[in-house]
């Protein structure tokens, strides 16, 4: 590719529900601007952006894929996201990337929840965006309802650029409404002839019309004063009010189309070349300092210095760590050394390409703002900074959901830990949406994502790349115990084998503690017990607290005083006073009216108006305890439903919320406090603690 210009690039993220043909489209664009010679399909499973095994298996995206391409003579790279909530950090990582958004919407099944998701993720990017509507080669599309539904949504900023023309049930062609005329476009070339606009549809494509020269009217005072004289706006008049209002956000362009039939692709592919953002449009870029604050930072495209930024890693087993980034600032030549702001690893891009799906194209040189990938990077992460400046500067990250489905993994057969911790240290690379945890309590190793297709997948590239059969179950819960009554017990131990025995005697009260672990206290008269005793009596309580009385789990909140006791001048000695704070300990707690605690967590689950009785039915259920109901902060229409709620029943909340509010409902939720667990759920957690440990 010869060498390309920062005016000349547009980076443009695909986003949407699942299934609403962001792969096909980018198929589609990759195929018309004759990258490829065949246009794949996504049921066929060869697709340029759905090339990994379990994409072609599971007929969706489950990561991003860049997909850059020529269209007369600027460089469009396409990044296509998978739709999936479970795959959201692919698409936020495209996100930080791109310099617009082109969410695409299914013509029959109109806005979804995955439509919401997309507009909010590039709203809080701060990135412009269009909306490409498709499926016009169904006879079941409805344009007018879907377009006005989002019109209706989204606000009078949204505006038509093209719209089908269908007799009765069939599209016959395109109206360009910046043009007035249709195109009718051929299936196999993408290639479009020019016609003028049939006589009975000039009343609907002149209000359509109408629509897109009130929001150009609105770019500027000029243009204003045109629409209300009825003047003339000329085609070069319209065509840059768009350009400076897509970049504005005064104008969300809608394109229309078929993706797999190419249908309006290049009406599409004209106006991203044409009127969407060059990558400098936005004038700054976020920086971030040591405290998390962001700032602003002017985008220098002829500077000397070189900048570039991490949005995504992949971990490929022939290739290895592909590193993909953007040029945040100068050019980016090959063989380039940057020094890593975040590692302090100086790094040397070696092997620098563009990624089209799988296949590398090299490149010796990239322009500010463009995007590429880099192998091999020793020390190098995602949203790490790298440049050849001498401060610490740090571009603002990518921000991630946190994971809350959580389950246990553990090697199918024996033998394959190692393979399972390589291939999990890989895996957290590419994914910072996977939590990976070795938890000492519950002597699990667990790992989280956001769903169960997201683990599902983890559990496939283990497998297929790593060569680690693994099982997930339900994890463990780390319980805790402790005693609600005060006692009174005394511990003897005392043997006599041969010559010196062992001899050691407590009496000790255990009852509630206010700290979290032992709280220790003597009262001991006139050296019953002698001093340098105390140590190994506390030790000895401090031991048996590992292992409650009930279940097994750790004892908290406990506090011993230490009273009285007797030794011996000869045969007492540590170990044997450990041993009779053990055997009070042992006789005292199960008398001590003992219980099981269970963690519990603050939850704050954030849903549209209509679903909260629904929520808190189900967080009843839950044994949860609402505790209040807010807008939530961000000033958006949801409310925030805030409950305490037990751990062991949050399990598969992620699931059940989703399901209940078709993928609305989002939650935060983190430990507060260990309570007590309700009386008739003991016996069941006693049981399967014995069968754990047997
Ligand atoms: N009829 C029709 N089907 C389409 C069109 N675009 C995509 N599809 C189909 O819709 C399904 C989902 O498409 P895909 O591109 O994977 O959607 P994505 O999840 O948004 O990437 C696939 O079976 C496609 O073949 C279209 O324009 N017309
Ligand atoms: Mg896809």
């Amino acid at each position: 590719m010869e060498k390309v210009y920062t005016k000349s690039i547009r980076n443009v993220a695909l986003l949407g529900h699942s299934g609403g043909g962001k792969t096909s489209l980018a198929e589609s664009m990759l195929y018309i601007s004759r990258l490829t010679d065949r246009l794949g399909s996504v049921t066929d499973g060869n697709t340029v952006c759905d090339y990994d095994p379990e994409e072609i298996k599971r007929g969706y995206s489950i990561a991003a894929a860049t997909a850059p391409m020529l269209w007369n003579g600027t460089k469009i790279n396409i990044l296509d996201t998978p739709g999936f909530f479970d795959f959201e950090a692919e698409a936020r990582q495209c996100v930080r990337a791109a310099d617009a958004a082109i969410i695409v919407v299914d013509g029959k099944a109109g806005i979804e929840v995955g439509t919401e998701i997309a507009w909010n993720l590039a709203s809080n990017a701060n990135i412009p965006k269009a909306f490409f509507i498709n499926r016009f080669d169904d006879g079941e599309a409805r344009f007018y309802k879907v377009f006005g539904a989002i019109r209706e949504k989204y606000g009078l900023t949204v505006c038509p650029i093209q719209i089908p023309i269908i007799d009765g049930d069939t599209v016959i062609g395109f109206a360009n409404l910046v043009e007035m005329c249709v195109y009718t476009f051929e299936k196999t070339t993408g290639e479009y002839s020019r016609s003028s606009i049939p006589a009975q549809f000039k009343d609907v494509c002149d209000e359509y019309h109408n629509m897109l020269l009130e929001a150009i009217a609105q770019t500027s005072d000029e243009l204003m004063d045109k629409f209300f004289n009825e003047e003339p706006i000329s085609r070069e008049e319209a065509l840059e009010a768009i350009h400076l209002g897509i970049i504005n956000g005064d104008i969300i362009p809608v394109f229309c189309g078929a993706a797999i039939k190419n249908w309006g692709i290049k009406t599409l592919l004209d106006t991203i070349a044409e009127s969407f953002p060059r990558p400098i449009a936005r004038k700054n870029e976020h920086l971030i300092n040591a405290d998390g604050e962001l700032s602003d930072v002017a985008i220098d495209m002829d500077s000397q210095d070189t900048s570039v930024f991490v949005f995504k890693t992949v971990a490929d087993p022939f290739v290895g760590k592909m590193s993909f980034f953007k040029v945040m600032n100068g050019t980016l030549k090959k063989d380039m050394v940057l020094r890593n702001t975040t590692t302090g690893a100086q790094e040397k891009f070696n092997k620098v390409f563009m990624l089209r799906g799988k296949k590398q194209v090299d490149v010796d040189e990239l322009a500010c703002g463009d995007i590429g990938v880099v192998a091999k990077l020793t020390a190098t992460n995602t949203n790490d900074t790298l440049t050849t400046l001498a401060g610490d500067i740090k571009y603002a990250p990518v921000e991630y959901p946190k994971p809350y489905y959580t389950m246990a993994i553990s090697p199918k057969a024996k033998g394959d830990e190692d393979r399972i911790s390589n291939g999990m240290a890989r895996i957290l690379e590419e994914d910072m949406s996977v939590k990976y945890v070795n938890n000492s309590e519950t002597k699990q190793l667990t790992v989280s994502g956001l769903g169960d297709i997201h683990l599902d997948i983890v559990v496939a590239k283990l497998k297929n790349r790593f060569g680690a059969n693994v099982e997930l179950a339900k994890p463990r819960l780390a319980y805790r115990e402790t005693i609600k009554k005060k006692v009174d017990v005394e511990g003897k131990h005392k043997k006599q084998s041969g010559g010196s025995g062992q001899y050691g005697h407590v009496k000790i009260t255990f009852s509630p503690g206010a700290e979290e672990g032992l709280t220790f206290t003597e009262s001991v008269f006139g050296g019953a017990v002698p001093k340098n005793f105390f140590p190994a009596v506390e030790q000895g309580i401090r031991d048996c607290m590992q292992k409650g009385v009930l279940a097994g789990y750790p004892v908290v909140n406990l506090a011993a005083n230490l009273y009285d006791g007797s030794y011996h001048d000869v045969d007492s000695n540590e170990i044997s006073f450990k041993l009779a704070a053990a055997i009070a300990y042992r006789e005292g707690l199960p008398q001590a009216n003992p219980v099981i605690l269970e963690p519990i967590g603050e939850l704050k689950v954030y849903i549209p108006e209509n679903y909260v009785g629904d929520v808190m039915g189900d967080l009843n259920r839950r044994r949860g305890k609402v505790m209040g109901i807010e807008p939530a902060a961000d000033g958006s229409e949801l409310q925030t439903v805030l409950a305490e709620v037990p751990f062991a029943e949050m399990t598969d909340y992620v699931i059940d919320l989703r399901a209940a509010t078709q993928g609305r409902g989002r939650f935060d939720f983190d430990f507060i406090r260990y309570d007590e667990v309700p009386q008739q759920l003991t016996p069941k957690i006693i049981q399967e603690a014995k069968a754990m440990q047997e």
